[in-house]
């Protein structure tokens, strides 16, 4: 993996885990729950974001190094197992932006909040 690459992908996967972790604090607070839903949403773009540029990184590394020295059959069907169990890498592309932090809570979720818990 290319160092560039490898270090956005680290900086992205600690990047969620710090939103993961301001999830579970929504969670302990009693937060509304369509907004921690929000952000779980978000915070599952973007690892779909991360197992994407993986995927990328395998196709231009691994992937051509395979082909080139002649294994295709076996590169290729190690990828159609791979991706047989990867749909979220496969599926639709999410909304990245998305992505942003905890917004507080309005005064409407607010209300609705009350009428949840
Ligand atoms: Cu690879």
């Amino acid at each position: 993996m290319r160092e560039a690459d490898k270090k956005a992908l680290v900086n992205r996967l600690r990047s969620a885990r710090g939103h993961v972790d301001a999830v579970i604090r929504m969670v302990e607070d009693g937060t509304y729950c369509v907004d921690v839903m929000k952000q779980l949403s978000a915070v599952q773009g973007s690892l779909e974001a991360a197992s994407r540029t993986m995927l990328r990184n395998h196709l231009e590394t691994c992937v051509a190094a395979a082909m080139k020295a002649g294994r295709t059959t076996e590169i290729v069907d190690e990828l159609m197992q791979a991706l047989r169990f990867d749909r979220i890498t496969t599926g639709p592309v999410r909304d990245e932006s998305a992505t942003a932090p905890a917004a507080p809570a309005t005064a409407a979720t607010a209300a609705a909040a009350e009428a949840c818990h």
